[in-house]
């Protein structure tokens, strides 16, 4: 328990003396507010993987079974609330002059925590997208019909999610990126840091020189890259890490 103090006492002695701060959130920081991670032992879906289904390709041939999937997650979603690391963000970015919050998770969460310089680099569930006019709006009907049409020209609808094999958009990878390039320290919290190019924003941290400290409850391929790997649930050393800075 001493070494987990001692480092939560560095990480809040730099988060102290830093201007600029970035944190990238992914999966594991939604895991206490009952979000099934990707990769944990809830990564599965009626015996798909996420990665089979978050595809154009898996949408182009099944449509129902992707909006299956879609709606499975947003009526699993709609009651689940901010948890304590959601929160203790919050307090985080009235402390430090310049904070931005790039998450990898589509849950909206951070948003309705109240993060507001926030990146959601793969979109959100809760907004839609339609495949035929493109008009994106946010629509929290749940479920959606099975083949959810658009209001416009009634072409059918998308989740304006950022599936495998898609590419990023540009402005929003491009704004995580300058806030990555100019942070002085980084926080990497519940993400396995597999997926690209999200993961790779730690290297750019740590090419450019900031401290990258990570919070996860297991190591992570980059952990030995980086200044600290805080070992425990984010809903638990992120209030106490935001506590050091009072
Ligand atoms: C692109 C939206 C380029 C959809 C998501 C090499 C080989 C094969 C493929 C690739 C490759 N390099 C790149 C690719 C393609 C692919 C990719 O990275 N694949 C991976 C699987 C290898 N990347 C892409 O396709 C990206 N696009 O590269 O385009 C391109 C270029 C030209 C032309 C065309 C294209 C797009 C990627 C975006 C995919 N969309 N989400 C949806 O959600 O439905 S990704 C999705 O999975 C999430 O958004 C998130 O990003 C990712 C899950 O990762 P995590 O968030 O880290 O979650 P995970 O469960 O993995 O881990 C949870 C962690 O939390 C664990 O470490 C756990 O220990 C920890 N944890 C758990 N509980 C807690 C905790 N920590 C603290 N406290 C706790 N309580
Ligand atoms: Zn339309």
């Amino acid at each position: 328990m001493a070494a987990i103090a001692a480092d939560l006492q560095q990480a809040g002695l730099w988060l102290t003396e830093s201007k600029r701060v970035a944190a990238l959130t992914g999966a594991g920081i939604s895991a206490e507010s009952g979000v099934p991670t990707f990769r944990g032992k809830d990564g599965l879906w009626q015996g798909f993987k996420a990665t089979d289904l978050a595809t154009p390709q898996a949408f182009a041939r099944d449509p129902k079974l992707v909006w299956n999937f879609y709606n499975w997650r947003r009526e699993l979603l709609a009651p689940l609330q901010p948890n304590p690391a959601h929160k203790a963000l919050i307090r985080l970015e009235e402390k430090i002059p310049q904070f931005s919050l790039i998450t990898q998770n589509i849950d909206d969460l951070h948003r309705r925590a109240g993060s507001k310089n926030l990146v959601e680099l793969h979109g959100n569930i809760w907004m839609v997208r339609c495949t035929r006019c493109h008009l994106v709006s946010r629509n929290e009907e749940v479920p959606l019909p099975e083949l959810p049409a658009c209001e416009e020209c009634g072409g059918l609808l998308r989740p304006h999610v950022v599936w495998f094999g898609e590419q990023l958009d540009p402005t929003i990878l491009d704004k995580a990126v300058a806030a990555i390039r100019s942070c002085d320290t980084m926080l990497v919290i519940g993400t396995s840091a597999l997926v690209q190019p999200a993961a790779s924003l730690v290297i750019v941290a740590k090419e450019q020189g900031a401290r990258v400290v990570e919070i996860n409850l297991e190591p992570t391929p980059y952990s030995h890259k980086l200044d600290l790997a805080l070992q425990g649930k984010a809903g638990v050393l992120l209030p106490q890490l935001v506590e050091r800075l009072e």
